[in-house]
């Protein structure tokens, strides 16, 4: 594909209307996205889980599998882990193993939402003791961050009731806090605790963490190193998550993105193809609000069920490349003049020009001079890891499913 004489004509178009090329390059090449270890293995719904031919098995073959994402991409430097899932005995050699992959080890991801003691919630559970493990938990994360050179903790909790006086809301706001409140205690210095919320599931009644509203108030009150995560799929049908991005990010609470796309419920489908336009729109609340963005944290967190894993991880960051590229082409001069003249359409209408511009041969261009190729999709395709993958690590048993 020769994109060049396509690219010539976007930057001409783009300088034109008072787009800075060099600049918009240079920002998309710093641009990273997180890839989540978890999305490179074998994952299913209750009903059944696929097993994929060369899906990663362990915590090695997870991050080589980020890394080559890595190689196809130039802008998805680092994996996020989750622990048990990834525990390993000597995390220097996971750091280490990671280093010469050219992979970063990201956000830790601690797990207190799988072993059966946390049946009625974790941090929040009714049994003192069931709390003291699940924080015990959250503390060995936070020592786990320090050896893998870390600075995120990532939370969430699947904590919540099914039925109206099956516990007590308050109480359990209090406990929530109080975990929150000793973990913070041991993050490491510089570090970061991202606080994650989910209107529904597992629970159904209420979660004890629903929204962002909530998740900010305990950030205010636990210190600035806590912040809010948005997992973009944590919504209900309709929720307007730009505007939700902007306010936290005026208040300094933006901490990361985790980035999907739902129709549903948390359906972890590839970010970008149900939802371009909010993506787009997300994206310009970010470029808008300039430095008050620069350490927001964007993570992938998808599990892929039905879907090649690499490829289909390798199409979430170019999506979110796309959405970013076509976020920096906005003529925000002009979008501020015509919101001052209350033109309400002719506002929309910058914001509609850009997301209509086919970003592919910008993309194309900075790929090239990054030395990559230019189209990662493609070269995905044409080469053999996945067959590789394919035939070393065979087609593991993923079990899954409930029983019929
Ligand atoms: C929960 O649905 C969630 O979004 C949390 O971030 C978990 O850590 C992740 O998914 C696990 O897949
Ligand atoms: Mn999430």
């Amino acid at each position: 594909m020769d994109y060049s004489a396509d690219y010539q004509r976007l930057a001409e178009r783009l300088t034109q209307s008072g787009v800075d090329v060099e600049h918009v390059k240079s920002k998309l090449k710093a641009q990273h996205i997180e890839t989540p270890s978890w999305g490179y293995g074998n994952s299913g719904t209750r009903f059944k889980t696929f097993p994929w031919p060369g899906a990663a098995r362990n915590a090695y073959e997870r991050i080589a599998d980020a890394a080559y994402i890595h190689r196809l991409t130039g802008i998805a430097p680092s994996v996020a882990i989750h622990i048990p899932w990834d525990k390993v005995d000597d995390y220097d050699a996971l750091q280490e193993y990671a280093s010469q992959q050219g992979v970063s080890i990201g956000a830790v991801n601690p797990n207190v939402f799988q072993d059966e003691q946390y049946k009625l919630g974790s941090v929040t559970n009714p049994s003192p003791a069931v709390r003291e493990e699940a924080l015990a938990h959250l503390v060995d994360c936070c020592e786990i961050m320090g050896k893998v050179n870390s600075d995120i903790l990532s939370l969430w909790f699947a904590d919540g009731t099914n039925y109206a006086g099956q516990d007590n809301v308050v109480e359990r706001k209090h406990r929530m806090e109080d975990a929150l409140r000793e973990t913070y205690k041991h993050l490491p210095a510089g570090s970061r605790m991202l606080i994650e919320y989910k209107f529904f599931e597992p629970a159904f009644y209420h979660t004890d963490l629903p929204d962002w509203g909530t998740c900010y108030a305990l950030a205010l009150k636990l210190g600035e190193q806590a912040q809010v995560l948005v997992d973009t799929g944590h919504h209900a049908q309709g929720t307007n998550i730009g505007t939700i991005v902007a306010f936290l990010l005026d208040e300094g609470r933006l901490g990361g993105f985790h980035l999907n796309a739902r129709r549903y419920a948390d359906d972890d489908l590839i970010v970008g193809t149900s939802n371009p336009m909010e993506l787009f729109e997300i994206y310009t609340e970010l470029v808008q609000a300039d430095d008050k963005a620069k350490d927001v944290a964007y993570m992938i967190d998808q599990s892929h069920n039905i879907e090649p894993k690499l490829e289909a991880m390798l199409v979430s960051v170019v999506n979110c490349q796309t959405a970013y590229a076509k976020a920096l082409i906005v003529d925000y001069a002009e979008l501020r003049q015509r919101q001052l003249h209350g033109d309400v359409l002719g506002a929309h209408g910058v914001l509609v020009d850009a997301f209509e511009t086919d970003v592919r041969p910008l993309l194309a261009q900075i790929r090239n001079e990054m030395g990559i190729n230019p189209d990662p999709v493609g070269a995905y395709r044409a080469d053999d890891y996945a067959k590789q993958v394919a035939t070393e690590r065979g087609k593991q048993d993923a079990g899954g499913g409930y029983p019929t």
